[in-house]
């Protein structure tokens, strides 16, 4: 899932992502991690600019966990999404709360209630998305 996109970065930018995950599920499905994706098109999100990477670490799957990552933008990049990455089967639930994407104050970044700034949405209203 895209849970953020940090658009207007240059090169030696630095953008750091975090959120808590529920896994009770140790070493299988349902699972999460962060990750990101580069992406230089301004007007689309699906854009794909290749892999950013993020954390490969899947957390130990015993309650709640922060999982974290830094990217550092590299070769001219201008953009980054940043993903919920889930693996799990039909029926599983994957929760996460309190995302936090920190960014320089050059660049924008948006968030999915309704693609407005971070700085103008509520948390309650972002939450209720997810209800
Ligand atoms: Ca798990």
């Amino acid at each position: 899932m895209y849970v953020a996109w940090v658009r207007g970065l240059t090169d030696g930018d630095v953008v750091t992502g975090s959120f808590w995950r529920y896994d009770d599920t140790p070493s299988s499905s349902p699972s999460s991690r962060i990750w990101g994706n580069w992406n230089d098109d301004p007007g689309d999100i699906f854009n794909y600019s290749g892999s950013a990477s993020g954390n490969s670490d899947y957390g130990p799957g015993l309650g709640w966990d922060q999982t974290s990552f830094e990217w550092t933008v590299t070769d001219g990049h201008t953009g980054l999404v940043i993903h919920i990455r889930t693996y799990s089967v039909p029926g599983d639930t994957v929760w996460v709360d309190d995302l936090e994407i920190i960014y320089p104050d050059t660049a924008t970044c948006l968030v999915p209630s309704a693609a407005s700034p971070v700085e103008d949405a509520t948390w309650g209203g972002i939450k209720a998305l997810y209800r």
